[in-house]
C-alpha cells in the first residue's frame, strides 16, 4: 500500500465542491508518496468533483477510491464515513487532509513517519516550523484563539486543536471508538484530539505550514466557528461525567 515505514497508510480526503482542486491534490499526494492510497469522501458535489475522481480510477484503481454521500452531511461525518471505510479494510495509517492545499502534500511521508513515535501525529501550525500563510487578521484570530480557548477548557498541552491535516494510528480511532463522536464542523477536529487525549494516546505535533485555500469558495461560515465555541464545554463536561 504505502511505502512508507511498516504502515499501510491512507490518506482520506473530503469533498465539496472540489473539482478545481482534486486532481492536483491527488497528483501531488502522488507526486509526494507514488503508492499511497488516496479515499475521497464527496457529499454529492454539483460541480462535478465526484466525476473528475471516477475518471482518475479509470486509471489508478488500484489506489484510488471514491465514497459518494448522498449530500453535504458535514466535514465530521465524512470523516467519520472515510476512517470507517477504511478501517474495516485493515489500514494501519489514516490521514485527514484537506483537497484545497491548505496542506501541502509533500508533508505525507514525515507525518505517517512519525507515527512510529505516537498514536496521533497533528499537523500543527503553533509550534517552532508552523505557521499560516495568506490568512487575514480575522482568520489567524480565529484559530489562534479558538486552539488557545480549546486547550485552556480542556486541559490539554497541545498547540494546534483545530488543524485538519493530522495522521491516526488505526488502533487509535479504534480506541476513540468513531460511533460516539458527534460534531460537525471545527469542534470535529478537537472533539477527535481530545477524545485520543482522553483514550491514553500519545499525541505529538509536526510543524505545517497552512496556506488559504488555492480555489474554490469558502465553506467557513460563523455557525460552524459558534458551533467550536459551545462544543468545546459540552466536551468538558461530558468527560467529567465519565471520570
Ligand atoms: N464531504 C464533505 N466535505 C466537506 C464538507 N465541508 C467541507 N468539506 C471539505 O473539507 C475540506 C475542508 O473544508 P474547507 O471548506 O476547506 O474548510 P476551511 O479550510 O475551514 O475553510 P475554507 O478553506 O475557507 O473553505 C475541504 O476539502 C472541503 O471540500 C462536507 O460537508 N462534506
Ligand atoms: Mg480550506
Amino acid at each position: 500500500m504505502s511505502e512508507t515505514s511498516k504502515f499501510q497508510a491512507i490518506v482520506v480526503i473530503p469533498t465539496y465542491n472540489e473539482a478545481m482542486n482534486i486532481e492536483g491534490i491527488i497528483r501531488a499526494a502522488w507526486a509526494a508518496m507514488p503508492k499511497l492510497h488516496v479515499l475521497v469522501v464527496d457529499d454529492n458535489s454539483k460541480d462535478g468533483t465526484a466525476d473528475i475522481i471516477r475518471r482518475m480510477q479509470s486509471e489508478h484503481p488500484e489506489k484510488l477510491f471514491l465514497l459518494s454521500r448522498a449530500g453535504k452531511l458535514g466535514l465530521g461525518t465524512a470523516y467519520i464515513a472515510g476512517f470507517n471505510w477504511a478501517l474495516e479494510r485493515k489500514y494501519s495509517a489514516l490521514v485527514e487532509m484537506d483537497a484545497d492545499f491548505s496542506h501541502d502534500p509533500k508533508e505525507l511521508p514525515s507525518l505517517i513517519r512519525s507515527l512510529q513515535d505516537a498514536d496521533v501525529v497533528i499537523g500543527s501550525r503553533y509550534v517552532v516550523g508552523g505557521s499560516t500563510e495568506n490568512w487575514n487578521f480575522f482568520r489567524k484570530l480565529i484559530s489562534r484563539a479558538g486552539s488557545f480557548y480549546a486547550r485552556s477548557i480542556l486541559g490539554m498541552t497541545i498547540n494546534d486543536l483545530t488543524g485538519g491535516f493530522n495522521a491516526w494510528t488505526a488502533e487509535s480511532l479504534h480506541k476513540i471508538g468513531l460511533n460516539t463522536i458527534r460534531s460537525e464542523g471545527y469542534s470535529f477536529q478537537i472533539e477527535l484530539k481530545y477524545r485520543a487525549f482522553l483514550a491514553g494516546c500519545k499525541l505529538i505535533e509536526h510543524p505545517i505550514v497552512f496556506s488559504e485555500r488555492r480555489e474554490g469558495q469558502s465553506k467557513m461560515s460563523s455557525k460552524i466557528v459558534f458551533e467550536a465555541l459551545l462544543r468545546v464545554w459540552s466536551l468538558r463536561f461530558q468527560s467529567n461525567r465519565k471520570s
